[in-house]
């Protein structure tokens, strides 16, 4: 699989997300207007656990594959191996990239957050397929998230590693996503702007549409 391909709108949400909707309806929303990979990051106040974190793990799952979109959990290498997820996001604090590598299988993908290029380079040592990088702008969805850093470590890692896949994140609306793509993210990974949208159908087909349209041209004026 060409991992670039499943970054231009990285969904991520869990079910605390959706204010008073019902997340699994903007998760399909979002699927029809075009996301081109789903995370589950159930975390935070209200969160579910245990069975019913993996039932609801397994009915985002089951649509994400009705639209042939990849499914990836958050952190939770345990219940993505259990339930056959196509991969993992992990952090610098959660379990090291061999140890995810070797509960999933060379198959599945990995990524992994980092702040600088420096984890960016164990990211690539370790085996990872992409990494995030954020927060770039403000954000409301991530309770112990660094200082935004705009685009620069974008900007570093991409100079630094030009072919290592990178997904920008943190605040980033179809408004404001323009220079993460021109600092040479291959894609945006968004929580609120989807699933707090008042269209998240529309949202996220606006977001995919201008994000493709960005990479495109950057290929053609190199
Ligand atoms: N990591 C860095 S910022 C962030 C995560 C998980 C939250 C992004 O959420 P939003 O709503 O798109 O700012
Ligand atoms: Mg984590």
């Amino acid at each position: 699989m060409n991992i670039a391909s499943i970054l231009p709108c990285y969904f991520i949400m869990g079910s605390i997300n959706t204010l008073n909707r019902d997340p699994l309806h903007v998760l399909e929303e979002a699927l029809k207007g075009g996301i081109t990979c789903f995370q589950l990051r159930e975390k935070g106040k209200g969160a579910l656990i245990g069975e019913e974190k993996r039932a609801f793990a397994i009915e985002c799952m089951k649509l994400c594959h009705k639209y042939h979109i990849p499914f990836i959990v958050n952190d939770d290498v345990e219940l993505a191996a259990s339930i056959g997820a196509d991969g993992v996001h992990i952090g610098q604090d959660d379990l090291a990239l061999y140890e995810a590598k070797k509960m999933l299988g060379k198959q599945k993908i990995i990524g992994i957050s980092v702040h600088h290029w420096k984890e960016a380079e164990f990211a690539i040592k370790g085996g990872a397929h992409y990494v995030g990088i954020g927060p770039v702008y403000e954000t409301k969805s991530k309770e112990d998230a660094k200082m935004p850093s705009g685009t620069r470590v974008i900007e570093d890692v991409h100079r630094t590693f030009p072919s290592l896949p990178i997904v920008g994140i943190g605040g980033i609306s179809a408004t404001n996503l323009q220079p993460v793509i021109a600092a040479g993210a291959k894609g945006v990974a968004v929580i609120s702007a989807i699933s707090q949208a008042e269209h998240p159908y529309q949202t996220a087909s606006m977001i995919k549409n201008k994000v493709v349209d960005l990479l495109q041209r950057s290929v053609h004026n190199r």
